[in-house]
C-alpha cells in the first residue's frame, strides 16, 4: 500500500465534566489525530498521549513531534510496502513512545481495512458484537457528590464503576458506595498513587469485595505488585506495568497480577494488545480494554478490541456523552442496556464528522510524502 498524504490533526474538546485522578485534574482533552492518504481510503488514528506527561512520560507534544521527525519518515521509507504488519517492525530502532507508534500503526490498519472492506473487529479477532461498559468515576471534593455522580451513572446502565482513589481518598468513598448501592461491580485504580508501604492500609480495602484495584504501585515496582499482591485480597490488575506482550508474560510470571487492563497506546499499537490479551489468555489472565478519554474514532477501535475473547470484565468504553457533548464521529457510541455496539463496517467502521472536526482542530500540518 502506498501512503499519499499524512496529516497530524490537533483538537481539543471539553470535557462534559472534570475528570480528577491522581495526578491531575482534566477539563478538556487535547488530541493529536494521524490521517492517512492512500490510492484507496483514507485511515485515521487517534494518539492516547495526555497534554502532560503525568500518566505516562508521553504527552501530546511529544507525540506530535516524534511522529514527525522520526516515526512517520520510518514508516513513508517502506515506499508500497506499507503494510499495517510491518508498522511496528519499520518503527522499533525508535525507542519508547508508544502511544505515538500506535496512532499511525491503526492510520494504516483502518486505510489498509477500507480498502479490503473488512471491520476491525474482524481483524482482531472480535468474537461479540457488542461489549459491557463499565465508567470511571473522578476523584470529588466531598463524598455526597461521588454518590451523585455514581447514581446518575448506574442509572444510565452502566454494569460496572471504577472509582480513581488516592491516598486521603480511598476508604471512605470505598465504603460509601458499597453501602448506598449494594452488590454493584465495583473496582478502584490508583494510577500509581501508594508504596509497598501502604500495604497494610490497602488490605483494608479486602472486606468491599472488589473486583480488582489497578496500579497502585509506581509503573517499575512490579515485584512490589507481587509482593503486594500476597498480602491483600483484592485482585491486583497492572496499568502502567504492562507496555508489552513480553512485559505481561513478566508480570504473570513474578505473580504481579491477577488481571491485565489493555490500552492499545500503552503497548505501542492494536496488533501488539492482541498479543497482551493472548498471552493473558493463555495463563488464564482475565483482561479487560482500558480507556483514555478518546474520541469516537479511538473508541471504536477500543470497542473492537474488547469484543475478543479474552475480555472478560466490562472495561472503561463507556458512551461518547459520559465524556464529550458533541463526538467527532457521525455517530455518537451510545449505551444500550449497559453494552456499546462493535461497528462493523470497513476499517474502525465510524466517519469523521468533517465539520465538527473542523470546529474543534487547533491545528493541521500536513507532512512530506
Ligand atoms: O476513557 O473512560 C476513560 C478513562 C478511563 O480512568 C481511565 N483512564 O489509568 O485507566 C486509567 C485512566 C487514564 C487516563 S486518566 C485522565
Ligand atoms: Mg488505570
Amino acid at each position: 500500500m502506498k501512503i499519499t498524504a499524512v496529516e497530524l490533526r490537533r483538537i481539543r474538546m471539553p470535557l462534559v465534566s472534570p475528570f480528577r485522578t491522581s495526578f491531575g485534574t482534566q477539563t478538556s482533552r487535547e488530541v493529536v489525530l494521524v490521517r492517512v492518504t492512500t490510492p484507496d481510503a483514507e485511515g485515521w488514528g487517534e494518539c492516547v498521549a495526555m497534554e502532560e506527561p503525568l500518566y505516562s512520560y508521553e504527552y501530546v507534544e511529544s507525540a506530535q513531534h516524534v511522529l514527525r521527525t522520526h516515526l512517520v519518515p520510518r514508516l513513508l521509507s517502506l515506499g508500497d510496502a506499507i503494510t499495517a504488519a510491518r508498522v511496528a517492525h519499520v518503527l522499533e530502532p525508535v525507542k519508547g513512545h508508544p502511544m505515538a507508534k500506535a496512532a499511525l500503526e491503526l492510520a494504516v490498519l483502518d486505510a489498509e481495512l477500507r480498502t479490503a472492506g473488512r471491520s476491525l473487529g474482524d481483524d482482531l479477532g472480535a468474537v461479540r458484537d457488542r461489549v459491557p461498559a463499565g465508567v470511571s468515576v473522578g476523584i470529588m471534593d466531598e463524598i455526597p457528590q461521588l454518590l451523585d455522580a455514581v447514581e446518575g451513572y448506574l442509572e444510565q446502565g452502566y454494569v460496572r464503576i471504577k472509582l480513581k482513589i488516592e491516598p486521603g481518598w480511598d476508604l471512605e468513598p470505598v465504603r460509601a458506595v458499597r453501602e448506598r448501592f449494594g452488590d454493584i461491580g465495583l473496582q478502584v485504580d490508583a494510577n500509581t498513587a501508594y508504596t509497598l508501604g501502604d500495604a497494610r492500609h490497602l488490605a483494608e480495602l479486602d472486606p468491599f469485595d472488589l473486583l480488582l484495584i489497578e496500579q497502585p504501585l509506581p509503573e517499575d515496582d512490579v515485584r512490589g505488585h507481587a509482593e503486594l499482591a500476597k498480602v491483600i485480597r483484592t485482585p491486583v490488575c497492572l496499568d502502567e506495568s504492562i507496555t508489552s506482550a513480553r512485559s505481561a508474560a513478566d508480570a504473570i510470571a513474578l505473580g504481579a497480577c491477577s488481571v491485565i487492563n489493555i490500552k492499545a497506546g500503552r503497548v505501542g499499537g492494536y496488533l501488539e494488545a492482541v498479543r497482551v490479551h493472548d498471552v493473558a489468555q493463555a495463563n488464564g489472565i482475565p483482561v479487560w480494554c482500558g480507556g483514555m478519554l478518546e474520541t469516537g474514532l479511538g473508541r471504536a477501535a477500543n470497542v473492537a478490541l474488547a469484543a475478543l475473547p479474552g475480555f472478560v470484565l466490562p472495561g472503561d468504553t463507556s458512551a461518547s456523552d459520559r465524556y464529550y457533548a458533541q463526538d467527532v464521529t457521525t455517530e455518537p457510541f451510545v449505551l444500550e442496556d449497559g453494552y456499546v455496539r462493535v461497528p462493523t463496517g470497513p476499517g474502525l467502521g465510524v466517519e469523521p464528522d468533517v465539520d465538527v472536526l473542523a470546529e474543534l482542530t487547533t491545528g493541521v500540518e500536513q507532512l512530506e510524502v
